[in-house]
């Protein structure tokens, strides 16, 4: 019998990777197993946040419906298999495609965790380079693709992310975003409701516009509940009466602008009394707006997924750092400003860009333009099932569940049954992988090494922070860097069974290689092979995460600055460093062609005459609009008895005199472009009359391998959604402002 002192209990330090807050935690560890999860105290970023998913890691690093071993497809069922003989499945699978189509015939669909893992941000791009495909399909283009287009095009780098400086601003104005839910997205805050708190303690103002009365805009001094759809009207309406009132003030970034006199006559036909109606607010309400941004100190207009998985969701994105620019708040404290990640390159002398192109290749079946060398995730089950020479035969999911986040996932499901071969990374058995051929899973995350490779450019605070594995890795068991170098090195032609380290050693090289010969470089004209030498001896993710700490911005430059950063210098840290509050760095990021802010890039401007002809158009009696819950994230985390159930339901939130005009009582048949379904209905006059909610991440499908989830699955929202409707400039779905008929089910 196991005395409980005999019971090894011990603490570990571990950044949660659940949501962009990224909060440093403690884990208890008892016999291997994780016991209680608290906030760090002394975490550098978070200090002691937490949130429910976040205290609920224990119980989600041991799922018992995590799967523990890769399931191979034998006789049409999956059945566990040995690793070894997983990835003789993969290499048969992927080899056959491969040797007979070639790596282009392979689609591969990214999902969101891999924006919170090492694996995802380190070794997806070699896999995808590997292929050589076209076919690269992400959550980004369910999500903020938008904003990728309008920070390129405005700033020349597409992930120059404008982040609200929420620790210093006296007026933030969040249009189309939930943080009181959400954590925060695109602006990595670790206690986004505590400093929305603090920004109104010390006189500071907050502006909510959404068509829901959500608990941001419960917590806001005014909120502004426009028609779904609208922001960018409303937003070139803010443009208007900041020239029309003279109100326009670019202070210092004066001389970085151009293309000041195209947005004025651009907004010349959107005054306020014009959209006012189309937007669904009075032109009175646009004003006040307008005029409290320009006279407050300093403000910032933060923007997500209302704003973006919209329409016009690059103008929409576009025109929040417009307003930003205008009213002189794009690089000033308390305005917008652009984070330094400790994992980007150590910045070079200003120069002139080649600019942002998109549609450097086109979608087979529907012409869709390339963005960020991706296709929109909408049309992967179109180019998966068209006949065709160029017709993708394989399909490679890596932390993904596009049959539930993606729109019209019944047409995805068949079309991902029909390919040659599936292989997902992931670690359940869902509505996605159970398409699969293999599935290979990580280990659960307490077993991983952390470190935010793509959240280190959206803090409000510069920081860089490092978890090595809490708990050591189960015997069999692969953790997902070495899951993804095996499948590279597949592709490599080097089998599965050669040494993963190689995978790593060849970035290195061919990093150092280029560095050493730019001029530019910190390490300049430098032996590679001793700057190579000089590398921590660990794993490759570490020996890659040092190279790149160490040429970057805070980086030891190999040696050249004495107290500069390595990953040792990081690990001697386990609370994390930081760099202080976010400085101006402009002209650090500018990389647009003409060396300036580009107020008015032309293919944005293109787009506003699609936006003028939307304002004649008539209202749909409801739109659809999505919701996010606290204790949910996306469709992977139904699973858990301490997340699932209580207000945590599929329901169809609507106002109560809409629920009364059209008879409708506890349950709604809702009926969109791509299908029809039936929930129960929460009557809340929260609502925006008109507008109608369904969360998205359910439907779970009962015969997958999540227990918990099954007992309550929900209706998958997106099977409303016939995925025709994008905006056009970034592949992006419309998630929100979708058109409904409802009634009485
Ligand atoms: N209607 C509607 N649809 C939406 C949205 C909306 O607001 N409304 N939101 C959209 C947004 S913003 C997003 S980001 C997408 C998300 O879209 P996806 O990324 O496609 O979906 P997720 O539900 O996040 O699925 C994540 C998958 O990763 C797996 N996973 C979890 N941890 C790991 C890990 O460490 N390694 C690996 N390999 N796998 C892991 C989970 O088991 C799950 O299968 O959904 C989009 N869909
Ligand atoms: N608890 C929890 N946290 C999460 C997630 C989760 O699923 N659950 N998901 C994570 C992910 S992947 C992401 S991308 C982020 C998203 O983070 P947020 O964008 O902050 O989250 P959402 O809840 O999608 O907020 C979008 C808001 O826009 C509103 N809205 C809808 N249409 C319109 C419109 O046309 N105009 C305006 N102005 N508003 C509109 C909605 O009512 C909603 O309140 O959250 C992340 N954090
Ligand atoms: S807010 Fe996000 S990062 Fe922080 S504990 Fe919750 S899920 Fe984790
Ligand atoms: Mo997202």
């Amino acid at each position: 019998m196991i005395q409980p002192d005999a019971v090894d209990t011990h603490t570990a330090l571990r950044i949660c990777p659940f949501c962009e807050a990224t909060c440093g935690l403690v884990l208890t560890i008892s016999s291997g197993a994780v016991t209680s999860a608290r906030g760090d105290r002394e975490d550098v970023f978070s200090a002691g946040f937490i949130c429910p998913k976040g205290a609920s890691f224990g119980q989600l690093d041991g799922d018992p419906d995590r799967l523990t071993a890769p399931l191979v497809r034998r006789d049409g069922e999956l059945v566990e298999a040995t690793w070894d003989e997983a990835f003789q499945a993969v290499a048969d699978g992927l080899g056959a495609v491969v040797g007979e189509h070639g790596g282009r015939s392979v689609a591969v669909y990214a999902g969101n965790p891999n924006a919170h893992t090492i694996a995802g941000g380190l070794y997806v791009p070699l896999i995808i380079k590997g292929l050589g495909t076209r076919l690269t399909f992400s959550a980004s283009t369910l999500d903020q693709m938008p904003k990728h287009v309008s920070l390129g095009l405005m700033f020349g780098n597409p992930v120059a992310f404008t982040v609200p400086d929420v620790d210093r601003t006296d007026h933030l104005v969040v249009i189309g975003a939930n943080p009181m839910v959400s954590n925060g997205s695109l602006a990595t805050v670790a206690d986004f409701p505590g400093k929305l708190k603090a920004l109104r303690k010390r006189g500071g103002r907050l502006i909510v516009v959404d068509p829901a009365r959500t608990r941001t805009a419960e917590l806001a001094d005014q909120h502004i509940a426009p028609r779904p759809g609208t922001d960018a009207a409303l937003l070139l309406a803010v443009v208007h009466t900041l020239f029309d009132e003279d109100l326009v003030d670019l202070g210092a970034l004066a001389p970085h602008v151009t293309g000041l006199d195209d947005v004025r006559a651009l907004a010349d036909g959107f005054a306020p009394e014009v959209v006012a109606d189309h937007c669904g607010v009075t032109a009175t309400e646009i004003r006040a707006l307008t005029r409290d941004l320009a006279a407050a100190p300093s403000a910032a207009v933060y923007g997500r997924m209302g704003t973006s998985t919209v329409e016009f969701g690059s103008l929409g994105s576009w025109l929040v750092d417009v307003v930003n620019v205008l009213t002189g708040n794009l690089d000033r404290p308390g305005g917008v400003m652009f984070p330094q990640s400790p994992v980007s390159s150590a910045p070079r002398p200003p120069k002139p860009g080649r600019g942002f192109r998109t549609g450097r290749w086109h979608s087979r079946v529907s012409g869709h333009p390339e963005v960020l060398s991706e296709l929109p995730a909408a049309a992967l089950a179109e180019e998966l099932a068209t006949p065709g020479d160029d017709q993708p035969r394989a399909v490679i999911s890596i932390a993904g569940n596009p049959v539930l986040s993606a729109p019209d996932g019944d047409a995805l499901s068949r079309a991902l049954d029909g390919v040659d071969f599936m292989l997902s990374v992931d670690p359940y058995l869902n509505e996605t992988t159970r398409h699969a051929d293999v599935i290979l899973p990580p280990p659960p995350p307490s077993q991983s090494a952390h470190f935010d490779v793509a959240l280190s450019s959206t803090p409000v605070r510069n920081n860089a922070r490092y978890s090595p594995p809490a708990v050591e890795l189960a015997p069999g068991r692969l953790d997902e860097p070495e899951i993804l170098s095996r499948i590279a090195l597949i592709l490599y032609g080097l089998g599965p069974f050669a040494d993963p380290a190689l995978v790593d050693e060849q970035v290195i090289t061919m990093t150092l290689a280029k560095e050493t010969a730019d001029p530019e470089s910190p390490v300049a004209g430098r032996d590679p092979e001793e700057l190579t030498a000089m590398l921590t001896a660990g794993r490759g993710y570490e020996r890659r995460l040092d190279m790149m700490l160490r040429l970057g911005p805070y980086g030891d430059w190999f040696g050249a600055r004495e107290d500069g950063l390595t990953l040792e210098r990081l690990k001697a840290a386990p609370h994390g460093i930081d760099f202080g509050a976010l400085r101006p760095r402009l002209t650090e990021v500018l990389r647009t062609p003409s060396g300036k802010v580009e107020l008015a890039p032309a293919p944005l401007v293109a787009d506003v005459a699609r936006l003028a002809a939307s304002l004649e158009r008539s209202a749909d009696d409801f739109v659809l609009i999505g919701r996010r819950h606290l204790r949910s994230n996306n469709s992977w985390m139904h699973n858990l008895p301490a997340l699932a159930g209580g207000t945590n339901r599929c329901t169809l939130q609507i106002h109560p005199l809409d629920a009364e005009d059209l008879g409708i009582t506890d349950r709604a048949r809702i009926k969109g472009p791509g299908g029809e379904l039936e929930a129960p209905v929460e009557l809340t006059d929260a609502m925006r009359r008109g507008v109608v909610s369904l969360p998205h991440g359910w439907g779970h499908d009962p015969g997958a391998g999540q227990r918990v989830a099954a007992t309550q699955p929900g209706v998958n929202v997106n099977q409303l959604n016939d995925g025709l409707t994008l905006d056009p400039l970034s592949g992006t779905a419309v998630l929100n402002g979708i058109p409904v008929q409802l009634a009485p089910a």
